[in-house]
Parts: C-alpha cells; structure tokens; sequence
C-alpha cells in the first residue's frame, strides 16, 4: 500500500508571551536574585545574573513569540516555572489533552472518526509520566482501535514517528494512523537561564496517514531517513532514577534543558546538509525539483544556511516557510506546523521535504509529494 498524509491539525494553547513580557519577568528574576545576593557577588564569590534582551532573541534566533499552557508561572519572576494543576489519574493527562485537539482538528479536516484510526503514536521530546503510554490514553479518548505506543527522538520525533506509522501502512499491518506530537516543551525549559530561556514554546500537531487509496488528495509518502549520532550537546537528566541520585529530588540545573548552542549549530548543520543530500541522491530527486521545504524550526540563521545549502541558491520568498517568529522553537512539532500553514497551494505532482534535526543527535527527512 501507498502511504500519505492526508490532514494535519495544530492545537495553539491559549496563551502568549512576547519577547517583551518574557524578558521583563527575566530581568526582574535576574535583579531579585542579584539583591538576595549582593554581598557574594560584591565579594567576588558569586557572578551577578546579567540582564536578557529582547534585541538579541530576534538576532539570534528570528523569534518573537511563543504560545504557552502557562503564562502566569513563566513570567513570575519569584516561579519561573508554569504552574499547571497536578490532576487526578482519572482525568486526561496534558499532554493527552493538546494531543486529542491536534488529533480531532486533524480527523475533521479528513472527515473520519477515531474510531477509524487503527495506530497512535504519540511523539514528543518529552512524556509526563514513564506509564502507561500517553499514546494509549489518547487511543482511548479517540475511540480508535489497534494499538498505540510513545516514542521520543526529541526534536526528530514526529519524521521518525510518521516513518514507522508509513512503513506499517506499507505493509498492510495498520490502515490509518496518527502520529501525534503534544511539545510541552515550558515544563522542561530553565526559564532561569537567559542563553536559553527564548528558545521553546508549547503546541501539539496531529498527522493523520491513510493508504493514498483511502483519500481522494493528499500527500504521498515518497520516502523517508531517518539517522541519529549520540551526542551531550544537547541533555536533559530529569527522570525516574533521580531519587537514587545523594542530592535526591533537588531543584537541580541539569533536569531542565541544557545545551551548547553553538556546539549545536556548527556540529547539526553539515549533518543535516549531508543527510539531505544523501536521501535526494538515493530517491533520484534533483533539489531543484523540490517545490517547499518544511524544516524544523529551531533558528531562522540555521533554516536559511540548510536552505541555500540543499537548493544550491537562495531560498524564494515562501520555498522554506518559518513559522518560528511565532511559536519559536515547538522541538518535533515545528516542521509539521510548517506543513500544516504552508501546504494546500502546491499541486498534484508537485514533491516537497519534511526534515527534522535535534538532540539525539537526530535528523529525520520524508519525502511527499502532492496528489
Ligand atoms: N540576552 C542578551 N545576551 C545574551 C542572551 C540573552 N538572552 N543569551 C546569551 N547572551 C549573550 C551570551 O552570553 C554571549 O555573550 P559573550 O559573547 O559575551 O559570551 C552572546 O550573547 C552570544 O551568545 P551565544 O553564543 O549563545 O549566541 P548565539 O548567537 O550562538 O545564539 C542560540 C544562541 C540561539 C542558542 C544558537 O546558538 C542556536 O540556535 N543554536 C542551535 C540550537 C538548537 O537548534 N538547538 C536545538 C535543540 S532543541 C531539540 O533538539 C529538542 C530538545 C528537547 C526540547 C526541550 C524543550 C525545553
């Protein structure tokens, strides 16, 4: 069977914040801290916590925006975390809850029902709890049937998600999936740290894949790579064996996420620029027979250089849409956003490229093509 993704939908959480809002919080934590801590750092014991600008987010990264569960706990400077209500076993989980959103704008743009879905996986940088599955939960809240398991590649997990979904339609072992990614990336951001306190926002997509067959148009599923290097450039240590750690279950730096951004930078660029290059070689399709790029969106310099690197020319307005500027980094959501905003003008015959790339480290690339 010929897989393709035939509806994608987005779920923007309801609330905002502004480069502005985010670095007044920022700076006010920064001063409180700074005053708590006057005499260590007069003493030369301690560094005084250095202001965050609005100016340098839109420099370094293109982003101006982002959508969160929580605005209020983010941007109290005496918090710094969301504040987002413990709930019982017996309701929804959040991240259940983005995901079913994504997953029910997605079905209606299609017009089927849960129940006609017979795989979730649920994709994402991070799952709230070990078990049992989110991806099960949201199996349940749909009334779909099959099975349903999770899955993290951190910021490659929706390509990596939609290969597997794609390669069990293939064979016939599932008729339709959705390959959901709920990002509640401002739960495991450090809010704290002004080199990274800009780059996250939260969000959910859903990415529904039928047999082509099943669907009058949509987007044929050409092929797909998937790739990882092991690297710590990129970390986060919150999990279940903290309680072995001596320090226990301390409000530690190295549970939130940590990075060295330019380490990053220089080492995924030529990863992701070889890996596409690879896939369109292999496929026998030219980069100049690519209509739209939809990348991960992690930094606006980053998309331009792999851009002009894979078509070998400057990007035309609109051939490699970023939607960073208003939801910064949504980790593996970010492409498909990309996707859902930036798709229904191309035409039958017309091929594109989904490629995600992160921690891991992992870049995952899918080849579509409209129909
Ligand atoms: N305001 C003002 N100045 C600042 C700020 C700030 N907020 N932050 C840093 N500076 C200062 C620095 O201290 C530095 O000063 P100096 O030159 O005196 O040392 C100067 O500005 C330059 O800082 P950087 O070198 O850090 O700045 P860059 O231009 O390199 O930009 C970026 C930083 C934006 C982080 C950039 O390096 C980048 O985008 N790197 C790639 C990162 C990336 O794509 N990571 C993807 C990881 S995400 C992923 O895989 C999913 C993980 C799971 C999700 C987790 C969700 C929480």
């Amino acid at each position: 069977y010929q897989p393709a993704i035939t509806a994608t939908g987005v779920f923007v959480p309801p609330e905002a914040i502004s480069n502005d809002d985010l670095v007044a919080a920022f700076n006010a934590y920064a001063d409180r801290v700074n005053a708590e801590n006057a005499a260590a750092i007069e003493a030369g014991e301690m560094a005084a916590i250095p202001h965050s600008s609005s100016e340098f987010i839109v420099k370094a990264s293109g982003i101006e925006n982002r959508y969160v569960m929580d605005r209020s706990g983010v941007l109290d400077p005496a918090r710094m975390y969301p504040n987002l209500r413990q709930r019982s076993d017996d309701e929804p989980g959040i991240m259940a809850e983005m995901a079913l959103a994504a997953c029910e704008a997605a079905l209606s743009k299609a017009g089927r029902k849960g129940d006609e879905v017979d795989l979730v996986i649920c994709a994402a940088s991070n799952m709230e709890r070990a078990y049992p599955a989110v991806a099960i939960e949201i199996q349940k809240l749909l009334g779909a049937g099959g099975f349903a398991f999770d899955m993290n590649v951190a910021c490659s997990s929706a390509t990596f998600g939609i290969q597997a979904a794609a390669d069990m339609i293939r064979s016939g072992s599932v008729r339709r999936a959705l390959v959901v990614n709920p990002e509640i990336t401002s739960g495991h951001l450090e809010w704290r740290d002004r080199d990274c306190h800009f780059i996250f926002g939260d969000v959910a997509t859903a990415t529904l894949i039928e047999r082509a067959e099943d669907a009058e148009h949509g987007f044929l599923i050409r092929s797909t790579r998937c790739a990882t290097e092991f690297s710590n450039a990129i970390r986060n240590n919150n999990g279940f064996l903290r309680r072995n750690r001596p320090d226990g279950m301390q409000d530690r730096r190295d549970m939130q996420f940590m990075q060295e951004g330019r380490k990053v930078f220089k080492e995924v660029l030529p990863l992701v620029c070889t890996h596409i290059g690879a896939h369109l070689t292999e496929e026998t399709v030219p980069a100049d027979s690519l209509k739209r790029l939809w990348l991960h969106q992690a930094n606006k310099t980053m998309n331009d250089f792999i851009g002009r690197k894979v078509l070998g020319r400057d990007p035309e307005p609109g051939e490699q849409p970023n939607i960073l500027q208003e939801f910064a980094n949504t980790s593996s959501a970010g492409s498909i956003i990309a996707f859902d905003r930036f798709s229904s003008d191309l035409n039958p015959g017309d091929k594109g490229l989904i490629c995600s790339f992160g921690a891991g480290y992992s870049v995952g690339s899918v080849i579509v093509e409209r129909y």
